[in-house]
C-alpha cells in the first residue's frame, strides 16, 4: 500500500492534526506530565490559537484532552498564546498566559484550575481581574508576550518576566507580586541586549554547579548558576546564556565570555524554538521541551494535514566546565527500543561506508563512539572560520577531508542517492584540535520545495584524549543528534521520497584522508509509543 503519510512521526509528541507550535505550561501535578502547546484546531496553518493539552504518566506515551484555555473574553477573545505554569504555595498550578484583546493588544492573564483534585487538570478558569498585566506606560503592545514560570524571592514576592523589546533592544521585563494576581513592573528589566530584536519565550532558572540535578526555578544561592534563554523573532534561533542572578538589585549578568548578541550559545544548532523547561519535582531534575517547524511548504502542510512537532524532552544540566548546558533525551524514551545490533572496534577506512542492518531505519535511536589515534592528518583550521553552520554548508559530506567527515549517513536510500549525513570533522588549530559537527542535508531528499539548509556545530571535546561520541534520534522525518554526550545538539527534518519505510537504510561513513574506528556502537528499532491517539 502506498503510505500517505510518510512523514509522521512514531515517537514524536504530535496532534492528530492539524498545526502546533511552541509547548506550554509545562509540569508535573500528582504524579502526572501535562503539556500544553499552541494550536490551531481548524487547519495546518498557524492561526486561532489555544492551549491543547495532553497528559502522560512517562513523557514517552500521551494522552490528549479538550483545549485547556481558548479564547472566549475580552483579554484573549483574538488568540491565546504562550505562557508557563508556577506552582503557588500549597502546591496549586496557576498558568500566566499572553491573551490577545480585542485591540490586538497583548496581555497576560492568569489561569487556575477548576478542580485540584483532577490530576488531570482537565479545565480551568480565568480570573475576573485579568488581564493583571497591560502594555502601558511605554511598552509595545506588539511586543509584550510569552510569560515564565514564577521564582519567589527571599521577600516572599514572585517574579516573572515578559519578551519585549524597545526599538531593536531585546528585553524581558520584570514584574513583581505579593499574590500572584497584583503585579507591579519592575523600573529595570532582569536584562536586555541592544541589536537582538523581539525576545520571544524567555526562560529563566537556577541550574547547579555540578551534577545533573536540576533545581526549583525559585532555588537562589550565592552556589547556583542562572540560565536565560530567548528566542529571537527576528532570526527564529535561540540562544543562552550563564550567568549570575543579583537577587537584591533583581539583576542577571551574563558571565563574561557568555556571548549575549544572538551568536552565541544555542540548546540546538538546527531547528529549535519557543522551548521551555521545567522543574519535574518528582525525579529532581529540569527537562526541556521545544518546538520543532517544517521545512517543506505551507501548500505541503495544508497537503498533509499537519503541521511541527515537539522534540524529544530532554534532560538539560550544566556542564562541568561552567561555560554551557549539556542535553540529553530523557531517559523514559529507551523504553521504547525493540530490536538491537551492535559493532565494536570496528575501522573505516577512508572513503569507505559499512550499512548496518537488521534494525528499522526509518524509526531509530543509534549511539555510536569513535575512537581517533592519529590526527596528524586534521586539516588546518582558518581563524576566519567562525560560523559552524557556514563552515558545514561549504564543507558538506561528499568534501573529501582529513580527519572526517565521518559519522552516520540516515533516512539513506539503498543508492544513497538520498541522505541525511551527520558527521564529525577535526581541524587542527595550532596545538588543540577543533570538532566540527555537521548535520547535512542538502540530498535529504529528491523532492523539491523543501528547506534543505545545512547545520553546524562546535563541539567542545578534545579528540585526542576523550571518545567522540554521537547519538542520533530517526523518526521518518525528525532527526535529532546529540554530539559529545550531548555538548552539542542539532535537529533537522528531512522529508525522503526513497528513504521511507523500508527502503530506509543506515550507514556509517567516513570520507576522511585517516581511517577512524567506531569503538562500539548500538543501534535500536524504536517501538511506536502512543500519542494523542484519536
Ligand atoms: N508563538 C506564540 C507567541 C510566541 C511565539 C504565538 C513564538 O506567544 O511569541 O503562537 O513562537
Amino acid at each position: 500500500a502506498v503510505d500517505h503519510q510518510p512523514y509522521r512521526t512514531a515517537y514524536h509528541f504530535q496532534p492528530p492534526q492539524n498545526w502546533m507550535n511552541d509547548p506550554n505550561g509545562p509540569m508535573i501535578y500528582k504524579g502526572i506530565y501535562h503539556l500544553f502547546y499552541q494550536y490551531n484546531p481548524f487547519g495546518a496553518v498557524w492561526g486561532n490559537i489555544v492551549w491543547a493539552h495532553s497528559t502522560s504518566t512517562d513523557l514517552v506515551n500521551w494522552v490528549r484532552h479538550d483545549p485547556a484555555i481558548y479564547p472566549s473574553e475580552p483579554f484573549d477573545i483574538k488568540g491565546c498564546w504562550s505562557g508557563s505554569a508556577t506552582f503557588l504555595p500549597g502546591g496549586k498550578p496557576a498558568i500566566l498566559y499572553t491573551g490577545i484583546d480585542p485591540q490586538n493588544r497583548q496581555v497576560q492573564n492568569l489561569a487556575f484550575p477548576k478542580n485540584l483534585s483532577d490530576p488531570l487538570l482537565r479545565e480551568w478558569i480565568k480570573l475576573a481581574q485579568n488581564p493583571l498585566m497591560a502594555p502601558i506606560n511605554g511598552i509595545n503592545a506588539s511586543s509584550f508576550r510569552d510569560p515564565t514560570t514564577g521564582w519567589r524571592g527571599a521577600d516572599g514576592r514572585w517574579r516573572v518576566i515578559i519578551g519585549s523589546k524597545r526599538r531593536r533592544r531585546g528585553m524581558a521585563i520584570l514584574y513583581r507580586s505579593k499574590d500572584f494576581i497584583h503585579w507591579t513592573k519592575s523600573q529595570h528589566p532582569l536584562h536586555s541586549s541592544d541589536n537582538t530584536g523581539m525576545w520571544e519565550c524567555p526562560d529563566f532558572f537556577p541550574v547547579s554547579p555540578n551534577g545533573k540535578m536540576g533545581l526549583d526555578t525559585s532555588v537562589i544561592n550565592p552556589g547556583v548558576k542562572h540560565v536565560l534563554k530567548v528566542s529571537l523573532d527576528d532570526t527564529k534561533h535561540e540562544y543562552y546564556t550563564i550567568g549570575t542572578y543579583d537577587p537584591a538589585k533583581d539583576q542577571y549578568s551574563p558571565d563574561p565570555g557568555s556571548v549575549d548578541n544572538g551568536s552565541g550559545l544555542r540548546y540546538d544548532y538546527g531547528k529549535f524554538y519557543a522551548s521551555k523547561t521545567f522543574f519535574d519535582d518528582s525525579k529532581k531534575r529540569r527537562i526541556l521541551w521545544g518546538w520543532i517547524n517544517e521545512s517543506s511548504s505551507v501548500a505541503d502542510d495544508v497537503e498533509k494535514g499537519w503541521s511541527g512537532l515537539q522534540a524529544i524532552p530532554r534532560l538539560l544540566w550544566l556542564d562541568s566546565s561552567g561555560k554551557q548546558l549539556v542535553q540529553w533525551p530523557i531517559v523514559e524514551i529507551e523504553q521504547l527500543r525493540g530490536d538491537q545490533v551492535n559493532l565494536a572496534n570496528k575501522e573505516i577506512k577512508g572513503g569507505s561506508v559499512l550499512e548496518v542492518s537488521g534494525i528499522t531505519a526509518s524509526q531509530a535511536d543509534i549511539e555510536v563512539s569513535f575512537d581517533l589515534s592519529k590526527l596528524e592528518k586534521a586539516e588546518v583550521m582558518n581563524p576566519s572560520w567562525v560560523n559552524p553552520q557556514l563552515l558545514c554548508s561549504k564543507k558538506g559530506a561528499s568534501v573529501k577531508g582529513g580527519i572526517g567527515p565521518f559519522g552516520l549517513l540516515v533516512l539513506a536510500s539503498k543508492d544513497m542517492k538520498e541522505q541525511t549525513a551527520i558527521f564529525f570533522r577535526v581541524f587542527k588549530d595550532g596545538k588543540r584540535y577543533v570538532v566540527l559537527m555537521c548535520s547535512d542535508q542538502s540530498r535529504s531528499s529528491l523532492g523539491k520545495d523543501i528547506d534543505k539548509t545545512s547545520y553546524g556545530a562546535f563541539v567542545d571535546v578534545d579528540p585526542l584524549h576523550e571518545k567522540l561520541s554521537l547519538r542520533t534520534l530517526i523518526d521518518h522525518s525528525i532527526v535529532e543528534s546529540f554530539g559529545g554526550q550531548g555538548k552539542a545538539c542539532i535537529t533537522a527534518r528531512v522529508y525522503p521520497k526513497l528513504a521511507i519505510g523500508n527502503g530506509a537504510h543506515l550507514f556509517a561513513f567516513n570520507n576522511g584522508a585517516e581511517s577512524v574506528k567506531i569503538a562500539s556502537l548500538s543501534a535500536w528499532s524504536m517501538k511506536r509509543a502512543h500519542i494523542n491517539e484519536a
